[in-house]
């Protein structure tokens, strides 16, 4: 890799990154280990009734759902359904996790700054339950499908909801006061959050089974996945389509194919042959900086291992900082005839997965 080919600022995004829309095997299979030995592997039995808007009939449990996805995984909801809820001071809240992407549940206190995923907030992760007050951060470690969580509410207070892996999964809590109504039951939030998971997962506006075909610089194009923002009053929720929508692409020796990431926040990569040891590293490959900003690679056999880095567009313009316009193009030009599979290092386990098959 020649590093000066490299962008000024892939070293920066690196840092942004880190903390954004990603995992690696590794992160996984610890995943899925605190699944399995420490998350308890059932809920407490719930003694409570079924929480109804009628104020001063005791601590209520209360249920919602972090994440979802279609059959495939391909599509994946990178949100908490519903993402606002209205409980009464002393009330709980279980989370059940519905996704093979990875997730947290976070509320972080008016003073400490968002942390890593892998780093958590200044007290460590919780695991099984924790009270959350405003006044002590909490957050469970990245938790799969099957894992729950449960916080209890002591006291009244409005209090965001984060994922420490999404920054655009948001919700919120609405403790009040054991004087003051709640306006839904468990019902609505149970119909309100499967609602909201069909929004998300179906496809409303048809744009994601588009590939897009227009051929720009002489390369062919594949979209690295596709991606929207939605929002309710208690926060954001993302759809991310986690596929190459053209997985197989067909080409003649010496021409190149360009990647694309169409989705506002995931990144993803483009990685042939031998993964590398940090997947959410630098570029890795004989690989150059064109004209326009995107990285270019050269391969002439299935010896040759090139890793894109994370293809991402950068956060988005907020006052007080500065982005780069971000690396969201990659390109590979193939020198010999044959087959050359690739994945992208960060999704292939739901399937992110393609093939170029260069002919003579
Ligand atoms: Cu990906």
């Amino acid at each position: 890799m020649n590093k000066s080919a490299l962008p000024e600022n892939l070293g920066r995004n690196r840092k942004l990154l880190f903390s954004r829309s990603t995992w690696f095997p590794a992160l996984l299979r610890w995943a899925l280990l605190l699944a399995v030995l420490i998350v308890p592997r059932a809920v407490r039995a719930d003694p409570t009734p079924t929480p109804t808007a009628t104020p001063n009939s005791g601590p209520a449990q209360w249920h919602a759902t972090v994440g979802a996805q279609s059959g495939d995984k391909g599509r994946q909801a990178l949100a908490f359904l519903p993402n606002e809820i209205w409980i009464h001071a002393g009330d709980s809240i279980t989370w059940r996790w519905d996704a093979d992407d990875v997730h947290t549940v976070t509320f972080l206190n008016d003073s400490d700054k968002r942390p890593d995923f892998l780093v958590g907030p200044p007290n460590g992760f919780s695991t099984g339950s924790a009270s959350f007050d405003g006044s002590t951060s909490i957050s469970t470690p990245i938790l799969v499908n099957g894992a729950t969580f449960t916080v209890i509410f002591p006291t009244a207070g409005n209090f965001k909801l984060v994922c420490l892996v999404h920054e655009r999964m948001t919700g919120a809590v609405h403790v009040l006061d054991l004087s003051q109504p709640l306006p839904h039951d468990q019902d609505f939030y149970d119909r309100q959050g499967a609602d909201q998971r069909r929004d998300l997962l179906s496809d409303r506006d048809g744009r994601f089974d588009q590939g897009e075909h227009h051929h720009s610089i002489d390369a062919h194009l594949v979209t690295v996945g596709v991606g929207e923002i939605s929002a309710t009053a208690g926060g954001s929720q993302t759809l991310s389509v986690v596929r190459f929508i053209d997985d197989k692409i067909y080409i003649h020796a010496g021409q190149t194919v360009e990647w694309n990431n169409h989705d506002p926040v995931t990144p993803h990569t483009v990685t042939f042959g031998t993964e590398p040891p940090n997947i959410l590293g630098p570029p890795v490959g004989k690989i150059t900086t064109d004209a326009d900003g995107a990285l270019h690679a050269i391969i002439s056999s299935n010896a040759d291992s090139v890793h894109s880095g994370l293809i991402v567009a950068p956060p988005q313009e907020l006052i007080g900082q500065n982005f780069p316009l971000g690396v969201t193009r990659f390109r590979v030009t193939f020198t010999q005839a044959g087959t050359f599979p690739y994945i992208c290092a960060l999704h292939d386990n739901l399937g992110m997965k393609g093939t170029v098959f260069v002919f003579p």
